[in-house]
């Protein structure tokens, strides 16, 4: 993934969105000092060049935030980081250069931060504890940190969740969901969300109920052009679609200057000659972020960070499946077998080969649909 991450995907990003709250529960746990970046901090872990275990330098706790965003630390461990080169560090280090086929030295050597201050996307290299880097095209996968068996020539998995892999808690498994009422949103919009928050709730045990009252309910979903709020602005026509907190927070916001196809079922559902997104593709993986995934690397997945050219894409992976089980366990009503409904088809009708065009062509695009807040961390 990351060496189709260009420098100016990445510019880009961060004029567009200086902070993804994708990867917090909500934007008032966004650090302070995540705020305001400046130029030096590249140059500043630059400096850190040599350090090696029992040193301490001023600012050796950044490079440790930088790997634990990567998942090289785990997200257990919290709070304040030392500014020693202590074990956790080191093997931090080893890991990364065993990531990135580095000389395997356990030394902020001068090649790895080279290769730590490339620009990269925000999505962890470590995800569950295993590599998902190692394993492009062949079979090989390491185990990182896994208690329990070896995941040694085992599928590897693909989600990921947010740091901390937050999920609705135990007393909350039926949640309600509710619409702007400002938006006056038709019943065949509504259906749309109702037709998706379907697809998951088939798969855990948990329901999702439409209410009227948006206020109080646990998931509010709303269409909204430009500044709305939340410190996430949307962007007009394409670029960002919409973008969903994870939990417990429930927001799932749509930008209202796309065109969006609405029609489920049967019909071509163009909207205009613009390009247009399907409105239940980006619903399904939305809710995918509202229940606590992440992005996922298997490319037919909901949670892959891109809309395939041409196609629909509503069906729940495997991959998606098995990562959304890990948070909430599965639904003892479905045991997998499930009656596909029209909706579930994926259609090749190439009516979506504009926004195809979009999407398809660069991985530019890719990145920049990913969060880059581990870069962010260095400042
Ligand atoms: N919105 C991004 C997304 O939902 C926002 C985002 C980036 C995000 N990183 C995140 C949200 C981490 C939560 C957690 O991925 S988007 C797709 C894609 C978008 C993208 O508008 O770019 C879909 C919305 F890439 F998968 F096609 C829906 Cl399906
Ligand atoms: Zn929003
Ligand atoms: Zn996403």
């Amino acid at each position: 993934m990351i060496r189709f991450c260009v420098f100016v995907a990445f510019l880009l990003f961060l004029v567009a969105s200086p902070v993804s709250a994708g990867f917090y529960p909500n934007a008032s746990s966004i650090p302070p000092d995540l705020h305001h970046p400046t130029d030096s901090a590249w140059n500043a872990f630059l400096n850190l060049t040599g350090c090696h275990a029992g040193m301490k330098v001023n600012g050796l706790y950044k490079i440790k935030q930088y790997f634990q965003h990567f998942g090289y630390i785990p997200q257990t461990l919290s709070g304040k980081f030392t500014d020693d080169f202590d074990d956790l560090l080191k093997n931090a280090v080893e890991m990364y250069q065993r990531n990135f086929k580095l000389n395997i030295t356990g030394e902020l050597d001068e090649l790895t931060l080279n290769h730590v201050v490339i620009p990269r996307c925000g999505v962890p290299d470590v995800v569950n504890g295993t590599s998902t880097m190692l394993n492009g095209g062949r079979r090989r996968t390491y185990e990182v940190s896994f208690s329990g068996r070896s995941q040694r020539f085992h599928a590897v998995k693909r989600y990921s969740f947010f740091p901390g892999a937050p999920r609705w808690p135990e007393r909350r498994r039926n949640l309600t969901y509710a619409f702007e009422p400002r938006n006056a949103l038709a019943e065949e919009v509504k259906n749309v969300f109702s037709r998706a928050f379907v697809r998951w709730a088939e798969v855990i045990p948990l329901t999702f109920r439409r209410v009227e009252s948006f206020e109080t309910s646990d998931i509010s979903i709303g269409f909204y052009t430009g500044n709305h709020g939340d410190g996430e602005p949307f962007d007009g026509f394409m670029g960002t679609l919409a973008h969903a907190f994870s939990p417990p927070n429930g927001h799932l916001h749509l930008d209202s200057d796309e065109d969006w196809i609405v029609s489920g079922e049967g019909g071509d559902g163009v909207l205009s000659e613009r390009a247009a997104v399907d409105l239940e593709s980006v619903a399904v993986h939305e809710i995918g972020h509202l229940l606590g995934l992440g992005h996922s690397s298997v490319q037919d997945s909901i949670m892959y960070p891109t809309l395939t050219t041409g196609r629909r894409k509503v069906d729940l992976h495997s991959d998606d499946v098995e990562g959304v089980q890990y948070l909430y366990g599965s639904n003892p009503n479905f045991n997998g077998s499930r009656t596909p409904t029209p909706s579930t088809y994926q259609r090749d009708t190439g009516d979506f080969g504009a926004a195809g065009r979009i999407y398809g062509s660069s991985f530019v695009l890719t990145c920049l649909l990913m969060s880059t807040v581990g870069l962010l961390l260095l400042y």
